[in-house]
């Protein structure tokens, strides 16, 4: 089993698309260990986003992500990182599928409503930075 971290972005708290985007992984089968509803503050958000940093859309990708609450979500599945990143669809619009969570709701690039970890490392690294021990199921 493996776990992961998906945050449902600002964009996905407004437009009040929280309970679809959770509802497709609870369908899914991957096992809720872990959620809570966080206002990142610019260092929560400097460190989650530090590999872009230095990147042109780094500095509007903090704004964005610090403007408002996100859902931080620890889902458990087998190959559960790999899972999450297939159901979220592809980072540029026109490649994401129907059917993936961006390919269904979203047609930009920065307000994509979705971050799921890139990798088990990542995963391990992101989950420790947004939770807790004591937060997550063992
Ligand atoms: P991912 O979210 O699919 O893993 P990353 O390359 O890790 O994509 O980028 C992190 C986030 O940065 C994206 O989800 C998106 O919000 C934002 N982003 C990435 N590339 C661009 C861009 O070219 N313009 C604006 N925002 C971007
Ligand atoms: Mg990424």
């Amino acid at each position: 089993m493996e776990r992961t971290l998906v945050l449902v972005k600002p964009d996905g708290v407004e437009r009040r698309l929280v309970g679809e985007i959770l509802s497709r992984f609870e369908r899914r089968g991957l096992r809720l260990v872990g959620m809570k509803l966080v206002h990142p503050d610019r260092a929560l958000a400097e460190r989650h986003y530090a590999v872009h940093a230095g990147k042109p859309f780094y500095g509007e990708l903090v704004n964005f992500i610090t403007g408002g609450p996100v859902v931080a979500i620890a889902l458990e599945a087998e190959d559960a990182v790999r899972l999450v990143r297939t159901m979220m669809g592809a980072l540029r619009p026109s490649e994401a599928l129907p059917g993936t969570i961006r390919g269904d709701y979203t047609t930009d690039v920065q307000r994509n409503l979705v971050h799921g970890s890139d990798s088990a490392d990542n995963a391990a690294t992101e989950l420790a930075l947004w939770f807790r021990p004591d937060e997550l199921l063992p």
